[in-house]
C-alpha cells in the first residue's frame, strides 16, 4: 500500500523542478543541472558495513541537517557476515548475526529502499531502480560486490539440495548448511575451494577448514599423525599458489597445513560440479582436472556489481576508481569509495572498512570546505584466522603484504601464534562491537571508538 502511495505521489510530481538553494554545487564537475527529483548533500549507495560506518560517521560530525545525507539501499537485512564462518563451524546461529537495515539507519538520515540503477557523475545524479533521480553534491559507493554462485557450473543446484554434502558459508542460506556437511560425514575425501581471483575475506575459505579438520579429530574421524587413523582426507584447493597472499601469514599456514596433513592443490580453480566430481582449470592452457569428493566446501568467485562495472565510475577491472590512500575518485572528485565495491588494493574485510571509513569521512569534509584531501588510508586489513576450535591467527597488515599488528605494536604480542585470547574477539567481541558501535558510526577498529 505505501509503495502504492509513494508511486502515485511520484508519477504525480513535476519533471522538473526549479533548481533549489540547497542544489548549489561547490564541486559541480557541470554547470548547474536542472534538479528533477532529490537532492543531498551526500548520497551513500550502499547501507552495508561501508555505507553504514561512513553515513552516521558523517552525520556524528554535526555537520548535516536532517535528509542532508541519504543512504539507498533495497535490502531487507543487514548481515554480519565475518561471522557467517562461524556459523558454519556450529559456533552461532545465523540470525543472531543479522539486523533489519530500516532499524539500522539514524531517522537523521533519509532513506530510500531502493537500488542504483545508473550513474551519471557528470551530472550529479544517480537514478534509482523505481525512478527517482536523487541529485547529489557529494557521492559515496559502498555497494559491496556480488557474489557469482553461476561462476561454478552445477553449484546453484547442489547447494538447493539439501541432500548434497556441498556448502558455501558465503551466503545466509547455506552457511548452517555448512555444519550440517561436516556433521554428516563420516569417511572420505573432503575438498575445500578457494577461487583463483579476489574475493572478500581471503582467510574464510581456509578457517571452514580448519574448524571441519578439527570437529573430525575430535569425533576421531581425523588424525593429524597417521592417514590410516583417519576415515577422513583433506584437501584445499585454490585458485591462488599459495595459503594466504602476505608472506608471514602464508609461511605459519603452510607449516601448519603440512603438520595436519591436508593436501594442498594450488592453482586449481574450480569451475564445475558434476555429482561427486569437481572440476578444477589450471592455469597455461593446462588440462583440467577431476576429482572426487564426498564433501565439497565451494567458494564461489565474486566480481563488482553489473551497475558499477558499467559505469563512468569504474577502473578496468569494475571497480570504483578510487585513490588507495585519500578514496576520492580519480576522475570525479566529488565521488567516494570504500569497502568491497572500491579499487583499494587491500584485502576485503570489515576490518579494512574500520580504518577506510575514518579516512574517506575526513577527506569528504575537507573537500566541502574546499580543502585538499590530507588524511591516508594506508591499506589496513585484517583476517581473524581461526585455525581450530579455541584459536585465532590474528593476521593484520596494510599495503605490499606489510604486518601492522595492533598487539604486537601495544603489548608485543607477535601475531604469528594462533590464541585463545583473538579467539574471542572474534567470535565476541566484534560482533559486539559491530552493532553496538562500527553502524553507528562510533567505531575505529584498531585504534578503538571514535570520538
Ligand atoms: C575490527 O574492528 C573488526 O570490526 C568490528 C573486525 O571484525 C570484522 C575485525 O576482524 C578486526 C580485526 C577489527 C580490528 C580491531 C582490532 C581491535 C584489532
Amino acid at each position: 500500500m505505501l509503495q502504492l502511495v509513494s508511486r502515485a505521489a511520484r508519477l504525480a510530481r513535476p519533471r522538473a523542478l526549479p533548481l533549489q538553494g540547497s542544489t548549489v554545487r561547490a564541486l559541480a564537475t557541470v554547470s548547474p543541472v536542472q534538479a528533477t527529483g532529490r537532492n543531498h548533500k551526500v548520497a551513500v549507495i550502499g547501507g552495508g558495513t561501508a555505507g553504514l560506518a561512513i553515513s552516521h560517521q558523517l552525520l556524528r560530525s554535526g555537520r548535516f541537517a536532517q535528509d542532508e545525507i541519504c543512504v539507498i539501499d533495497p535490502a531487507t537485512w543487514h548481515h554480519y557476515q565475518p561471522g557467517w564462518t562461524l556459523v558454519g563451524g556450529g559456533l552461532k546461529q545465523k540470525e543472531e548475526l543479522r539486523r533489519r537495515l530500516d532499524g539500522l539507519i539514524d531517522p537523521k538520515l533519509k532513506y530510500y529502499a531502493d537500488s542504483a540503477a545508473s550513474f551519471s557523475p557528470e551530472k550529479n545524479q544517480v537514478v534509482l531502480s523505481q525512478g527517482d533521480t536523487v541529485n547529489y553534491d557529494h557521492l559515496v559507493v559502498a555497494t559491496g560486490l556480488k557474489t557469482d554462485f553461476g561462476s561454478v557450473q552445477g553449484l546453484p543446484e547442489a547447494l538447493a539440495d539439501p541432500h548434497s554434502l556441498i556448502s558455501t558459508i558465503y551466503s545466509y542460506d547455506t552457511c548452517d548448511k555448512a555444519f550440517k556437511t561436516i556433521e554428516q560425514l563420516q569417511r572420505g575425501k573432503a575438498i575445500f575451494t578457494q577461487p583463483g581471483a579476489p574475493i572478500k575475506c581471503a582467510g574464510a575459505p581456509q578457517k571452514i577448514m580448519w574448524l571441519a579438520l578439527d570437529y573430525w579429530k575430535q569425533a576421531g574421524l581425523y588424525s593429524t599423525d597417521k592417514a590410516e587413523d583417519s576415515a577422513i582426507n583433506i584437501t584445499f584447493a585454490t585458485g591462488m599458489g599459495g595459503m594466504f597472499a602476505v608472506p608471514k601469514y602464508a609461511a605459519k599456514l603452510e607449516q601448519l597445513r603440512k603438520e595436519r596433513r591436508v593436501e594442498g592443490l594450488f592453482q586449481h580453480d574450480l569451475v564445475a560440479i558434476d555429482g561427486d566430481k569437481a572440476v578444477f582449470a589450471r592455469p597455461n592452457g593446462e588440462e583440467k582436472v577431476t576429482k572426487r569428493f564426498n564433501l565439497l566446501h565451494v567458494v564461489p568467485k565474486m566480481g563488482p556489481h553489473p551497475v558499477i562495472k558499467s559505469s563512468a565510475l569504474a577502473n578496468e577491472a569494475g571497480y570504483v576508481d578510487v585513490d588507495d590512500g585519500s578514496l576520492q575518485h580519480k576522475k570525479y572528485p566529488n565521488v567516494w569509495s570504500a569497502g568491497d565495491a572500491s579499487s583499494l588494493p587491500t584485502s576485503k574485510t570489515a576490518a579494512a572498512v574500520t580504518s577506510e571509513a575514518p579516512v574517506l569521512v575526513h577527506n569528504l569534509l575537507q573537500a566541502i570546505d574546499g580543502k585538499d584531501s590530507d588524511a591516508v588510508y594506508d591499506g589496513y586489513t585484517s583476517c581473524p584466522l581461526l585455525t581450530e576450535y579455541g584459536k585465532v591467527l590474528l593476521a593484520e597488515f596494510k599495503y605490499g603484504g606489510e604486518p601492522k599488528e595492533t598487539f604486537d605494536d601495544w603489548f608485543g604480542m607477535d601475531q604469528i601464534t594462533p590464541r585463545r585470547s583473538f579467539y574471542h574477539l572474534k567470535k565476541d567481541f566484534f560482533p559486539w562491537v559491530y552493532y553496538n558501535s562500527m553502524v553507528k558510526g562510533t567505531w575505529g577498529g584498531p585504534r578503538g571508538w571514535l570520538q
